[in-house]
C-alpha cells in the first residue's frame, strides 16, 4: 500500500453512478471506498480518514448536507465535493456554510470529477504544508485586503473556540496516560484549527490565541485522575509570551501534570534564547515534549536543543509502519535513542491494529490515534 495514495470516499444512493465515479477515481490512482447512503458514509468516516469525500446531495435518509455536517463534527479539514442533480441556492449555500470545497451538477463529466478531486487533495495538502513550514518572521499576506473582516472573524473564533481531548493510552497497563488538548473552532469562516492559526499569525494575535487555548484546555483537569497528564500544544511564538511564564495562572498551579508540546515542524530559529526559555518552563514544573518528531525539516536538532521529557513520533512515521521496513528501522532507532536519554516515547496517529502491534514490538508503549479514540469534547474514553 502506498501511504501517499490519496484516499477517496464516494457516496451515492444510485449504484450505477456510484460505480462509475469510483471507477474513474480508481483509474487515476485513488484508493476508493464506496458508500451507498449517508449513514454508510458516516460509518466509513468513523473508521478511517480520507483525503477527499465526494457525495451526492439528494439521498434518502441522511442527505449529503447532513452528511457534511456530521463529517465536520469529526474531521474539520477533509475536502468535500458535493454533487447534485437538482442544483438550488439553498443546498449550495448550506454546502458552503459547512465548508464544502466544490459544488457540482450532475451529470458530472469524469475528467472534471477526477480533476476536482485531485485539486481538493492538493490544496488540502498544500494548505497543511504551508502552515507547517511557515516562517516565523515576515509571514506572507494571506488575507490580502480584508484585514478588518479577518479581525472580526478571528475575534468570533476566539470567543467560540473550544478544546477537544484525545487520550494517549498506555498499552501494557490498559490505562489512560494523558490527554492531548486540541484547538477546535465553531466559526464557520475559520472552520479548522489550521485556519484559526493562520489568521492569528496574519493578525499578530498568536499570544491572544495561545492564552485562550491554555486557559480553556486546563479547565477539566479537576475531573481527571491525579496521575493523568494533559498535553498542550505551543506555537513557537508562544515561547515569547510573558504570560506563559506567569506564576499565578490556573495552568502553572497544575504544572507537574502539564506537558507542553513544541512542534518539530516549525522552525525555532526566530526565537531568541530558546534553551533559557524552555529551562524557565521546566523550573515552573512543566514537562516538555517534541511534537511531530520525524516530520520536521529541522532534523534532530530539537533533541539536543530542548532535551525533551517526551517525544511524539509523527503519524507520517507511524502510518503503514507494519509494511514499511525503512520506517521500522527509523522508529526503532528513535526509540532506542530516546530510551538511552531517558525520554518517554509516544506514537501519534495510530489508525490500525497492525500499526499498533508493530509499534509495540519496536518498544513503544504509549500511543494516540483514531484507533483508540477521536479527539472530542467531552473527554472521550478510549477503546483498547
Ligand atoms: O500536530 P499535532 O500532532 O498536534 O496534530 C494532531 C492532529 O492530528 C489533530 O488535529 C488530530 O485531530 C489529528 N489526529 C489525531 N489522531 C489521528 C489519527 O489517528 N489519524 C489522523 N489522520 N489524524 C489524527
Ligand atoms: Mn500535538
Amino acid at each position: 500500500m502506498n501511504p501517499h495514495q490519496p484516499r477517496a470516499l464516494v457516496v451515492d444512493d444510485n449504484e450505477a453512478i456510484l460505480r462509475v465515479h469510483a471507477r474513474a477515481l480508481t483509474g487515476k490512482g485513488f484508493r476508493v471506498e464506496m458508500a451507498s447512503s449517508g449513514e454508510a458514509a458516516m460509518r466509513a468516516v468513523q473508521k478511517q480518514s480520507f483525503d477527499v469525500i465526494l457525495t451526492d446531495i439528494d439521498m434518502p435518509g441522511m442527505n449529503g448536507i447532513r452528511l457534511l455536517e456530521q463529517v465536520r463534527a469529526h474531521d474539520l479539514d477533509v475536502p468535500t465535493i458535493m454533487i447534485t442533480g437538482t442544483p438550488c441556492v439553498d443546498t449550495a449555500a448550506a454546502a458552503m456554510e459547512h465548508g464544502a470545497s466544490r459544488y457540482l451538477t450532475k451529470p458530472v463529466e469524469m475528467g472534471m470529477l477526477v480533476k476536482v478531486a485531485k485539486e481538493a487533495v492538493t490544496q488540502h495538502r498544500a494548505a497543511k504544508a504551508r502552515r507547517q513550514a511557515l516562517e516565523l518572521a515576515g509571514g506572507v499576506e494571506r488575507f490580502v485586503g480584508n484585514r478588518e473582516g479577518l479581525t472580526t472573524n478571528f475575534n468570533r473564533a476566539l470567543d467560540s473556540l473550544y478544546v477537544a481531548y484525545q487520550p494517549i493510552v498506555c498499552l501494557t497497563k490498559g490505562t489512560v496516560y494523558a490527554h492531548e488538548a486540541l484547538l477546535r473552532s465553531r466559526e464557520s469562516t475559520l472552520p479548522g484549527p489550521g485556519e484559526v492559526l493562520d489568521a492569528a499569525e496574519e493578525l499578530g494575535r498568536i499570544h491572544d490565541l495561545g492564552r485562550v487555548i491554555r486557559a480553556r484546555a486546563v479547565e477539566p483537569i479537576g475531573e481527571l485522575p491525579k496521575d493523568v497528564s494533559l498535553f498542550i500544544n505551543l506555537h513557537p511564538l508562544d515561547l515569547m509570551d510573558p504570560q506563559l511564564y506567569a506564576t499565578d495562572t490556573p495552568l502553572v498551579a497544575v504544572a507537574s501534570r502539564i506537558v507542553l508540546e513544541i512542534t518539530e515542524r516549525a522552525s525555532l530559529a526566530g526565537i531568541p534564547d530558546v534553551q533559557a526559555r524552555v529551562a524557565s518552563l521546566r523550573r515552573l514544573g512543566y514537562r516538555i515534549a517534541i511534537d511531530d518528531l520525524g516530520a520536521g525539516y529541522s532534523g534532530l536538532t530539537s533533541f539536543a536543543l530542548l532535551q525533551p521529557d517526551v517525544v511524539k513520533l509523527d503519524m507520517a512515521l507511524v502510518r503503514g509502519i507494519d509494511t514499511d521496513p525503512t520506517k521500522q528501522v527509523l522508529v526503532r532507532a528513535l526509540i532506542e535513542m530516546s530510551k538511552e536519554l531517558g525520554i518517554t516515547v509516544t506514537g501519534e496517529g495510530l489508525e490500525t491494529v497492525e500499526e499498533r502491534d508493530e509499534l509495540r514490538r519496536a518498544g513503544c508503549d504509549l500511543m494516540q490515534g483514531y484507533l483508540f479514540a477521536r479527539p472530542s469534547n467531552p473527554i472521550p474514553k478510549p477503546s483498547f
